[in-house]
């Protein structure tokens, strides 16, 4: 018996202005090219390609050290609206695009919540915690600060309309490198940080069992925010950002698997692959492999593949 049909929307976000390297903004390609409406749609969901969204024209500026503000905040804004009309119908996925593009997906994700009463929890599968604010940044990427902003952040203001959320409810998992100021911030604001040593000591399964138990308790709604540098840099090359140490392929899966099983995933985001540094579409193909698991996908569902 296969998973319970949903309807998917799929939201292209070639957003690349919020890393520090070009690259990113050919990621929605590199997604549908690997298959991800195939594979949705071979578990027997309903998915809707809506094609890539475009910026909106703004001319809001930021204290402080942010690059390419307008362009981040363009795209936030239209993803913010894209994204609040698909959880309207059911659930997201954005094809990333860079970090930067979780500005826009989860504060749709809190517009979505608000509006049926529930409160949401954001999984943030990373080796980074993205927890900077303009104030804080020593690199001024963009695609560092989402999560600052979602938790109210202050340094943001006027940026783009949502409800923010208590950074209890933000739970990383996968963190290997955190910046000095995001490590205090992230303490002082109670954020659930799960590191690399804390999965090699407890297992995944436990960690994410523990998160989505959370969940639970709160009856809440979930957003899962996946950096392809949340992986081991060998199984995933096709990003800018690589830190040795990362998850596995059957970590990622078994975590993916259970938020498929949890019932409780309004958006996903797919993030940061950079097919310029990707080594013939394999990283491309893991993301998309570990969309279908968050989807409903078993571990004997998968064909054998030729050498
Ligand atoms: N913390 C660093 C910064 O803010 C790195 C962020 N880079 C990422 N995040 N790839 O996932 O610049
Ligand atoms: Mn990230
Ligand atoms: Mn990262
Ligand atoms: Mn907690």
């Amino acid at each position: 018996r296969g998973p319970e049909p949903r309807t998917i929307t799929l939201i292209g976000a070639p957003v690349e202005d919020g890393a520090g390297r070009q690259g990113c903004s050919m990621g929605p390609k590199a997604l549908r090219i690997a298959g991800l409406a195939e594979a949705l749609s071979g578990l027997g969901h309903t998915v809707i390609d809506r094609g890539d969204v475009l910026p909106e024209g703004n001319e809001f500026a930021l204290e402080g050290l942010a690059h390419n503000v307008v362009e981040v905040t363009g795209f936030a804004r239209a993803l913010a609206d894209a994204g609040e009309s698909a959880l309207a119908d059911g659930t997201a996925v954005y094809l990333g695009g860079d970090h930067a593009l979780s500005f826009g997906s989860v504060a749709a994700a809190l517009r979505h919540a608000d509006r049926v009463g529930k409160k949401l929890h954001v999984l943030w599968l990373d080796a980074h915690a993205d927890f900077n604010t303009p104030q804080t940044s020593t690199s001024g990427n963009m695609h560092g600060m989402p999560a600052a902003f979602f938790c109210g952040e202050a340094g943001f203001d006027g940026m783009l309309e949502c409800p923010t959320m208590p950074a209890s409810r933000y739970h990383l998992v996968g963190a290997r490198s955190i910046d000095p100021a995001e490590v205090d911030l992230l303490a002082a604001r109670g954020a659930d940080v799960n590191d690399m040593a804390e999965i090699d000591e407890h297992g995944i399964g436990a960690i994410v069992r523990r998160i989505l138990k959370e969940v639970e308790a709160d009856d809440a709604l979930l957003h899962v925010s996946l950096d392809v540098d949340f992986i081991e840099p060998d199984l995933a090359p096709g990003v800018g950002t690589t830190v040795p140490g990362g998850a596995t392929v059957r970590e990622a899966h078994l975590a993916m698997e259970m938020v498929g099983r949890c019932g409780r995933l309004v958006s996903l985001d797919l993030v940061e692959l950079n097919p310029f540094l990707d080594d013939r579409g394999k990283s491309a193909r893991l993301m998309v492999e570990l969309a279908a698991s968050a989807f409903g996908r078993r571990i004997f569902d998968r064909p054998t593949q030729p050498a």
